[in-house]
């Protein structure tokens, strides 16, 4: 196989460094306002909007630029029943004795508990599913690598742009959630990952009032 290499290019430039300053601000302050939100409304998006989501998120980083991942956009109010139904059935679970008592006060500030209406509410939900190998036609397995690493990263470019296009997001762990992948009929190499409804706030939605912890506590100097 032959390496290929073509010249890298900035695609974004500025003419000075206070404009680029100004840029990191402004960008800090557009992220800095993102929040996780529990309460959605119906109200629906544009599909194209969200096909480029998925775009933007499958063009994370990945280790051997294996791009391990899948991304399942549930629309269907069928489908979003069901998951609903399994996840709170596992949810249940576990607020009800799988989860310790530590890890329950850690998170009655965030209000949550086993019920998760925000799956059928929003009008959509994205699934997205890890591929620790990939399989070819005749069933070969393939290791990935990094897959969590990478994976996670594509998570986190797709709630940075959720979050850019005026739109919200949480990330809901049902655990364990091998019932995603059972549900929609995946095939053996691709485990869920991490499940985000997206859509607007709901005009009723609070989220807890909480801080981040300033640079001083999180930025090391050498
Ligand atoms: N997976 C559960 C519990 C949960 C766990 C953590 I860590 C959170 O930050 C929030 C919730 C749920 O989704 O409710």
């Amino acid at each position: 196989m032959s390496e290929e290499f073509v010249p890298y290019t900035h695609p974004i430039t500025f003419s000075n460094d206070e404009t680029q300053i100004e840029a990191s601000t402004s960008l800090n302050q557009t992220m800095q306002s993102r929040r996780s939100v529990r309460t959605f409304s119906d109200k629906p998006i544009p599909r194209e909007v969200i096909d480029n989501l998925v775009r933007i998120a499958a063009s994370a980083p990945s280790g051997a630029h294996k791009q391990p991942w899948t991304f399942a956009v549930v629309s269907t109010a069928a489908y979003k029943a069901q998951i609903r139904e399994a996840a709170e059935k596992e949810e249940y679970i576990n607020y009800h004795g799988r989860m310790s008592d530590d890890w329950l006060n850690d998170l009655k500030k965030f209000g949550t508990n086993w019920q998760k209406e925000f799956i059928t509410t929003a009008p959509y939900t994205i699934i997205v599913f890890k591929k620790s190998y990939d399989l070819n036609a005749i069933g070969d397995k393939a290791k990935n690598y990094y897959v969590n690493e990478s994976v996670g990263i594509a998570c986190g470019f797709l709630l940075s742009a959720i979050h850019q296009l005026g739109l919200v997001s949480l990330t809901h762990t049902p655990s364990p959630m091998n019932f995603l992948a059972e549900l929609l009929e995946r095939p053996t190499n691709e485990k869920a990952f991490l499940l985000m409804p997206v859509g607007y706030a709901a005009d009723s939605a609070v989220v807890p009032s909480i801080d981040r912890k300033p640079l001083s506590e999180v930025l090391l100097n050498y």
